[in-house]
């Protein structure tokens, strides 16, 4: 069965957002389109408390996007992005989120970063979303959200090492960093991750 996880939609990842996503406005359109082609649809939310550690506002002299270690972990520092409770961290008002039967939260212990929807960034704490799929009877899982090169590219590593078929709606996702998104898209065919467009569909 098929389903579609919706990474991260939210409007702090939108143009004018904390931690803006250049043109991510443009997917929304996108999975508004491909929502009715799915027997199950979930998403996954950035969620952080005001403390957490990858704000660099908790870091005495530190900027936006200068890289850390956090234990033991290397650790992008990021502007205050979805902070729990505040518009930002809500999804793009045009979403239909009507047809998501479940949102996992992710990224609200301070101290770990959490990119995948899967697991926290150090692989020790589970959201449940696995099971909940294989509980769902999902086999094949197509993504799209923001941002493809980070929360929705780690979503995919996981998913594939869960087991799950991976595809990816490579117009209903954009980059925070093209270039980087660019080199793993070279490296998707040979993962195992088949990117399509949402005319396939
Ligand atoms: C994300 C950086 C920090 C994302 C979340 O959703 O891609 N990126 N938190
Ligand atoms: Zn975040």
């Amino acid at each position: 069965m098929k389903a579609l996880i919706i990474v991260d939609a939210q409007i702090d990842f939108m143009p004018g957002g904390a931690l803006e996503v250049s043109r991510g406005h443009e997917i929304v359109p996108v999975i508004n389109r491909v929502l009715p082609k799915f027997e199950l649809a979930v998403a996954t939310q950035d969620w952080h408390p005001q403390n957490h550690k990858s704000f660099y506002t908790n870091h005495e002299g530190k900027s936006p996007f200068e890289e850390i270690t956090l234990h033991g972990l290397a650790q992008v520092l990021w502007p205050n992005h979805c902070v729990q409770g505040t518009k930002g961290a809500e999804f793009h008002p045009q979403i239909n989120m009507n047809p998501v039967e479940a949102i996992f939260r992710k990224g609200m212990n301070p101290e770990i970063d959490s990119y995948s929807g899967f697991y926290d960034n150090g692989r020790k704490v589970s959201t449940g979303l696995a099971g909940y799929l294989r509980e769902k009877g999902a086999t094949d899982l197509y993504f799209c959200g923001l941002a493809a090169d980070i929360c929705v590219y780690f979503t995919m590593m996981d998913a594939l090492e869960e087991g799950f078929n991976v595809h990816l709606i490579s117009d209903a996702t954009k980059a925070l960093d093209q270039s980087a998104f660019e080199t793993q898209l070279n490296s998707f065919s040979s993962k195992g991750i088949r990117a399509l467009y949402s005319s396939e569909l």
